[in-house]
C-alpha cells in the first residue's frame, strides 16, 4: 500500500529514470541497439526493483500513466542519441495494461513524431504470455504500429504456453528466449535441442532472434553455432544509465 502511494508521487518528483542494456550481434559484437528498464530511486528506501513496483502499477491502475512515462523518457533519449550522431534502436517494455488503452498508437506516433524520431528505431518488447491471451482489438493496435514501422518483440519466450507454431500467427518480427532456456547449454542436450529448434523455426517464420541473460562464454559460443542474431546479458554489459552507454560504446570503438 506504501509502494503504491509513493508511486504516485514518483514520476511527479523525478525519481524514475531509465537504464539501457546493450544488445549485439551474436557473431561480430557490434552494438545493434539497447534495451531500456525502468529504475526506481525512491528518496529513503533507495532502489526499488520493476519486480517489486510494476506489479503494483498494473493493480493500482497506475500503468497507464507509468508506461507513458517510459515512453517519453525513452524517446526523448532516442533524440539526444539521434543529435549527438549515434542513433540507437531502443525497446521499451510494454505492459498488458498499456496495450488495453485504445490511445496507444497515437499515443506511441506522436511521441515519435513530437520528438522528430523515425517509429522505426523503437521496438516494443511484449512478452510472450501477453501476446498469446490477448484479445483481436489488441493485436490490431499492435499491427497499426508495426505498419507504422515499429518493431515488435516477443519477451520472455519459452516461459508461457506457446507452441513453435503459435508463431506463425504473431504479429511480431523478433523473438527473445529468455535466459531460463540457456540454462541447460552445456549439460543438458535436450534443452540445447529445444534451442537450436526455436532458432530455425524462428528463422523460418521470419522472426530474428536475440538471446537475453547470457552470462557465460560457453553460451555464447552456443548460440552462434546455432545461428542467433542478437545477443544481451551480464557478459557482454550491464544495464546503465545513458551516459555511461556512451563511454560504454566509445570503449569498444
Ligand atoms: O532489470 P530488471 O530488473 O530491470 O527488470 C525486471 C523486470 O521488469 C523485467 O521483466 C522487465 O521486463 C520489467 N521492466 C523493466 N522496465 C520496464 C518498463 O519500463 N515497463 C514494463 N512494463 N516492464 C519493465
Ligand atoms: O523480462 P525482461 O527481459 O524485460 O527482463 C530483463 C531483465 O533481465 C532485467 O531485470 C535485466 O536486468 C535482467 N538481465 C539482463 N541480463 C542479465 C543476465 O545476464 N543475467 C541475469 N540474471 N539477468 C539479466
Ligand atoms: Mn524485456
Ligand atoms: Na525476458
Amino acid at each position: 500500500a506504501r509502494i503504491e502511494a509513493e508511486l504516485r508521487h514518483a514520476i511527479a518528483r523525478d525519481e524514475l529514470s531509465l537504464h539501457f542494456q546493450p544488445k549485439l550481434d551474436c557473431r561480430t559484437l557490434e552494438p545493434r541497439g539497447v534495451e531500456a528498464l525502468l529504475r526506481w530511486v525512491h528518496p529513503t528506501d533507495g532502489a526499488i526493483a520493476p519486480s517489486r513496483f510494476i506489479p503494483v502499477a498494473e493493480q493500482s491502475g497506475q500503468m497507464a500513466a507509468l508506461g507513458s512515462a517510459v515512453l517519453r523518457m525513452a524517446i526523448r533519449q532516442m533524440r539526444v542519441w539521434q543529435d549527438a550522431g549515434t542513433p540507437r534502436r531502443v525497446a521499451v517494455n510494454v505492459s498488458p495494461v498499456q496495450l488495453e488503452q485504445p490511445g496507444l498508437v497515437q499515443e506511441v506516433l506522436e511521441t515519435l513524431a513530437a520528438h522528430g524520431v523515425a517509429a522505426d528505431w523503437l521496438e516494443l518488447e511484449i512478452t510472450e504470455s501477453m501476446l498469446m491471451s490477448t484479445r483481436t482489438p489488441t493485436l490490431a493496435r499492435i499491427e497499426r504500429l508495426r505498419a507504422a514501422g515499429v518493431h515488435v518483440s516477443i519477451d520472455d519466450f519459452g516461459t508461457g504456453f506457446s507452441n513453435l507454431s503459435q508463431l506463425a500467427r504473431l504479429p511480431s518480427d523478433v523473438l527473445k528466449m529468455d535466459r531460463s532456456l540457456l540454462e541447460g547449454i552445456g549439460s543438458n542436450p535436450k534443452a540445447e535441442a529445444i534451442l537450436q529448434a526455436t532458432v530455425r523455426m524462428a528463422h523460418a517464420l521470419g522472426h530474428r532472434v536475440v538471446a537475453e541473460g547470457i552470462e557465460t562464454e560457453a553460451q555464447h559460443a552456443f548460440l552462434d553455432g546455432i545461428g542467433c542474431d542478437l545477443v544481451q546479458g551480464f557478459l557482454f554489459a550491464r544495464p546503465m544509465p545513458a551516459a555511461e552507454v556512451d563511454a560504454w560504446h566509445r570503449a569498444r570503438a
